[in-house]
C-alpha cells in the first residue's frame, strides 16, 4: 500500500513508523489512522518484524484529532459511525510498540502515545488532554489511560484545564519511562526496540501481554494468569535456548 500521511521504515528487526502530515503537526485524520493501521496490520503479519516504534517529528508527535475535519461532525454521525473505535487498533497490536515523543503529543495525539507500551520522550516532548479548551473531553482513553499513568489528582488537573506537561514532569510523574537528548530519540528507540526484537518473539509477547493484564484484573487474577504463561514457557525452544545460553557462556541465538 502507498502511504501518503505516514512514512514506515523497516531496520533489521524493528519496524518505524512515522506520522507524516507536517502542515498540520500530524494532526489525525480519517487518512493517518487508515494508513497507521493498514502499516501496523502489516508489520503484525511480517515474521521478520519483532518491535515497531511509532514517532512523529522533531515539532509534533501529533498535535491531536483534526479539529478542521471534527468541527462539523454531528452526534449522529459519530455514533453511527462509532467514531474513535478504529483509533483503538493500536492498542490491540500484539507484538511490542515503543512510542519515540518529540514535540507536541496532545488530545488524540498524548492518547496515542498511551496506546503504545512504553513512551520514550525528547526532551522537547509537551503532553496534554487540551480538549475541554475546544468544548469536548478526551475521546481517545485520555481520561481512563492518563489517570492510571500519572493518578487522578494530575491527570484530573490537565483534562480540566488543558495544561501541557513537559519531559521531566512526565518523567517525574511516570508517563514516560525515559527521557532522551531530542537529536538522539531516533536513534536511541532504534536501539532499545532492536533489543526487544532480538528477543524470544513469543516471550516478548506474552510479557507484554501479562503486564497489559494488570491493568484489567485484580492482583490475585494477575498473578495467576502471569503464573500459567509462565507455566507455558517451559514448553519453547527458546527457553531450552536462553537457559542453555547462559550455562554455556555464551549469547543466545532465539528462533521464535
Ligand atoms: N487539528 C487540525 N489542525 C491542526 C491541529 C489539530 N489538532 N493542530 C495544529 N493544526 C494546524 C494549525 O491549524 C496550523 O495550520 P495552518 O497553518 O493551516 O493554520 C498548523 O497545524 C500549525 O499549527 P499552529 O500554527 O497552531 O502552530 P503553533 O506552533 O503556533 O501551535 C499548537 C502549536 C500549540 C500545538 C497548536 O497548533 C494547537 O493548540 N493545536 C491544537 C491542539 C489541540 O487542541 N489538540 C486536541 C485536539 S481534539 C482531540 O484530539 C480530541 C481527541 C478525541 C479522540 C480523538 C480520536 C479521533
Amino acid at each position: 500500500m502507498a502511504y501518503e500521511t505516514i512514512l514506515v521504515e523497516t531496520h533489521g528487526k524493528v519496524g518505524l513508523i512515522r506520522l507524516n502530515r507536517p502542515q498540520a503537526l500530524n494532526a489525525l485524520n480519517r487518512q493517518i489512522i487508515t494508513e497507521l493501521n493498514a502499516a501496523l496490520d502489516a508489520f503484525e503479519a511480517d515474521t521478520g518484524i519483532g518491535c515497531i516504534i511509532l514517532t512523529g517529528s522533531e515539532k509534533a508527535f501529533a498535535a491531536g484529532a483534526d479539529i478542521k475535519e471534527m468541527q462539523d461532525f454531528t452526534y449522529p454521525q459519530t455514533y453511527l459511525d462509532d467514531f474513535i473505535a478504529s483509533w483503538e487498533r493500536l492498542s490491540r497490536t500484539r507484538k511490542p510498540v515503543i512510542a519515540a515523543v518529540a514535540g507536541f503529543a496532545l488530545g488524540g495525539g498524548c492518547e496515542l502515545a498511551m496506546m503504545c507500551d512504553f513512551i520514550l520522550a525528547a526532551d522537547t516532548a509537551k503532553f496534554g488532554q487540551p480538549e475541554i479548551k475546544l468544548g469536548v473531553m478526551p475521546g481517545a482513553g485520555g481520561t481512563q489511560r492518563l489517570t492510571r499513568f500519572v493518578g487522578k489528582s494530575k491527570a484530573m488537573e490537565m483534562c480540566l484545564t488543558g495544561r501541557f506537561m513537559d519531559a521531566a514532569e512526565a518523567e517525574r510523574a511516570g508517563l514516560v519511562s525515559r527521557v532522551i537528548p531530542a537529536a538522539d530519540l531516533v536513534d536511541e528507540a532504534l536501539k532499545v526496540a532492536a533489543v526487544i526484537a532480538d528477543m524470544s518473539r513469543p516471550v516478548a509477547m506474552m510479557t507484554k501481554e501479562s503486564v497489559n493484564r494488570s491493568y484489567e484484573t485484580t492482583l490475585t487474577e494477575g498473578i495467576r494468569f502471569e503464573r500459567r504463561v509462565f507455566h507455558s514457557m517451559f514448553a519453547l525452544a527458546d527457553q531450552k535456548e536462553g537457559m542453555s545460553a547462559f550455562v554455556e557462556k555464551r549469547k543466545p541465538n532465539f528462533g521464535g
